[in-house]
């Protein structure tokens, strides 16, 4: 089945592999390495037990494995770039050689993906849109051919809550996405090697964050020609449709989310439970390809 639906690309990942996207829904598995992220913390913490949940995941159709060191909950303590690589680089390194598909190292640091890149990954997803090291990280992702996920926010996830303020959301989201598509470009990361991701949570109300989710097709977003990654999968906002629960007891919201994403174009699903978002996501393949609007 070929939906076409969303417009199709290539996507440039280090070691001269490529991604296919605009078929069907790729789907990225969270590997949250972290004592306190917000969803799964303190569960992965050992290596072993972060590749046994990696290599599930791939079991369960993952189409790419995000591995992430920081926490970005709001309000979480930064750690050191040091700290970091001693989380994320024996989790890439043992898994790099063995796991059927591309690992994306989740950092806003340079070293860190420097690090993430030598031990095997493939693409590097940038929570901060190259705000945090505009100087440094697109010549690494460049130097290793790499992918990079230029995704929106304001400020740091410490204070991004004292960004979030806008008068049309979508817009400026895209207004903000084009200075880190800019800056990528310029300092010499080519343009398929680019997805952008605008960010849901970061810095948004959740008032923002479903504003985004809905207009997910909107010009302003389409207009950059790129793949478009989306993650929603157990995320705060979505306790404003089902109520105050546990990150853990939002999967069933996370699903829906995911579909509404692939149905407006998204490429990329970012998510918790990669087999029950697998099923959510072919459906919406199916009803992309049935009617077939606009190509995104
Ligand atoms: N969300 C989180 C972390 N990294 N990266 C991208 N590209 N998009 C996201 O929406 C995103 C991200 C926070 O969620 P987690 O702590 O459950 O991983």
């Amino acid at each position: 089945m070929t939906p076409a639906f969303r417009r199709r690309y290539t996507l440039r990942l280090a070691g001269g592999r490529t991604l296919d996207l605009g078929g069907r829904t790729r789907v990225m598995g969270i590997l949250n390495v972290t004592p306190d992220s917000f969803s799964d913390g303190g569960r992965h913490d050992d290596l072993g037990r972060a590749v046994e949940a990696a290599h599930a995941m791939v079991a369960a159709g993952a189409d790419l494995i995000d591995v992430g060191g920081e926490s970005t909950r709001p309000g979480a303590a930064p750690i050191s770039a040091d700290e970091e690589c001693a989380r994320v680089v024996p989790v890439i390194a043992a898994l790099a050689h063995e796991l059927p598909v591309p690992l994306s190292i989740d950092t806003t640091k340079a070293a860190v993906a420097q690090a993430a890149l030598d031990a095997g990954a493939a693409l590097v997803n940038d929570i901060s849109g190259l705000r945090r090291d505009a100087g440094a990280l697109p010549a690494v992702v460049a130097g290793a051919g790499a992918g990079l996920v230029l995704m929106h926010m304001r400020g740091v996830p410490q204070d991004m809550y004292a960004h979030a303020r806008y008068d049309d959301p979508v817009l400026e989201v895209a207004e903000e996405l084009a200075w880190s598509v800019s800056t990528a470009l310029a300092h010499g990361v080519p343009r398929d090697a680019l997805v952008i991701d605008p960010g849901i949570g970061f810095a948004k109300q959740a008032a923002h964050s479903w504003q985004v989710l809905a207009r997910l097709d909107h010009p302003a977003l389409r207009a950059f020609d790129l793949p478009l990654l989306v993650g929603a999968s157990r995320k705060s906002f979505l306790q404003t449709a089902i109520g105050e629960r546990p990150a853990s007891e939002r999967d069933a919201a996370s699903l829906a989310a995911a579909t509404v994403a692939a149905l407006s174009g998204a490429h990329i699903v970012r998510v918790h439970d990669v087999a029950a978002s697998v099923q959510a996501v072919r459906v919406a393949d199916m009803i992309g390809a049935t009617i077939e609007p606009t190509a995104r």
